[in-house]
């Protein structure tokens, strides 16, 4: 029998409810805009331990572009590169790696509702890139629109409820280009960090507080470790749920040349600088992804002889930390362990990390002097510090 009269519970009136304005089921996808799609969906299957899941190309009628979409676990990333540029879609995104290397194009944003979405992201300043717009097949229906935000990036808002087809309509299902590792290298996208201009970071802050709502979170590197040692301002933005972060980084003058200025150089222009990747093995697969060649910052060997005084007890012994180059930090909620790759292309911009939380929701702040440092050795050995 239903209960209309007594609550156990007090309930909270709805209309003093804090209903979240701008509500988000999480990444939907990372979009990589590359000169050879082919042979980046191989690496990041060899190396990063993907499972190709679907296609689009010339085969199954896209004459302009392939598109090969990876997934591991929840994490999921689309390269795309042109065949022949024909339609605007392809000269951008043809001029896009002309102009920046192999990058990302798109950090994509599953929601609940994409309408709504994008009108609540343009009526708070966002500039729409697309409008909302319907894609069907026979799995079903996706609603898409989409949002600029720093440099040529953009926030496509996906609305995949009940769709069930391989990734969105246009796309094929394709198998596994080898054989996937038995337990997943990582299983979801952690965070997704963005380079801007020198003194924009605050304007990039200010746009996510406005357009999607995001609150900072209280890890920042500020003025005191710009100057010391980092020549880089940071602050974090993230959804309500914490599930969407994304740090935003400027240079700052500092001593030596901004490892942000080498990333804005080279990349031309503000782009993504890294993503995070959570693992819950990061030995394992920090052993996988070096055994398959993958190259990560070095980390002095001093930096381990005083971990354990400072760091406590981790799930892997320091020694194990010290032969693989695995970074711990401690907070007040708890650990992390975490490891930077080098850059994953010729151009010195877009890397990789490999988080494993244990209770800490911070970005490893107590490594950021040994990790800056391991950034400039590998500046200075090109030449750009
Ligand atoms: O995402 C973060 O904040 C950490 C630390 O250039 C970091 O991974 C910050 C800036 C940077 C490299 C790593
Ligand atoms: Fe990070």
């Amino acid at each position: 029998m239903a209960d209309t009269t007594m609550h156990t519970q007090p309930i909270t009136p709805s209309s003093a409810r804090q209903a979240d304005p701008f509500p988000v089921k999480g990444m939907d996808a990372v979009v990589f805009a590359v000169g050879n799609a082919k042979q980046a969906a191989h690496y990041y299957s060899t190396a990063f331990g993907m499972k190709r899941v679907a296609y689009s190309g010339p085969e199954n009628g896209s004459r302009e572009t392939a598109s090969y979409v990876l997934e591991s676990g929840g994490a999921r990333f689309v390269f795309t590169s042109v065949v022949k540029p024909v339609t605007e879609r392809g000269r951008f995104l043809a001029d896009h790696v002309a102009a920046h290397g192999d990058g990302v194009v798109d950090l994509a944003i599953e929601v609940p509702d994409a309408r709504a979405a994008y009108e609540y992201a343009v009526a708070h300043g966002a500039k729409g890139l697309e409008e909302p717009y319907e894609l069907k097949d026979e799995h079903g229906i996706v609603v898409l629109a989409a949002i600029a935000t720093y440099g040529e990036t953009r926030h496509t808002l996906v609305e995949r409820t009940g769709y069930d087809g391989p990734y969105l309509p246009g796309y094929v299902t394709a198998g596994p280009v080898v054989e996937p590792p038995k337990k997943r290298f990582f299983q979801a996208v952690d965070h997704c960090v963005g380079n801007v201009e020198l003194g924009r970071m605050n304007e990039w802050v200010g746009f996510y507080n406005k357009v999607m709502g995001f609150t900072n979170m209280k890890e920042f590197v500020g003025d005191d470790i710009a100057t010391e040692y980092s020549a880089l301002m940071s602050k974090v933005v993230a959804d309500g749920t914490k599930k969407v972060k994304f740090p935003i980084n400027e240079p700052a003058i500092a001593k030596k040349k901004s490892q942000i200025d080498e990333y804005l150089e080279f990349y031309g222009g503000p782009g993504v600088q890294h993503i995070a990747l959570a693992t819950n093995d990061i030995v394992g697969t920090v052993r996988q992804m070096r055994a398959a060649g993958v190259e990560f910052l070095d980390v002095p060997d001093s930096y381990y002889d005083t971990l354990g005084e400072w760091v406590g007890d981790t799930r892997v012994p320091i020694e194990e930390l010290r032969e693989l180059k695995i970074l711990a930090d401690r907070d007040e909620d708890g650990y992390l362990l975490q490891i930077f790759t080098k850059p994953v292309q010729d151009r010195p911009t877009v890397f990789f990390e490999m988080i494993e939380r244990h209770g800490s929701l911070g970005f490893g702040k107590g490594n950021f002097k040994a990790l800056f440092e391991a950034i400039e050795r590998e500046q200075a050995k090109r030449g750009n510090l």
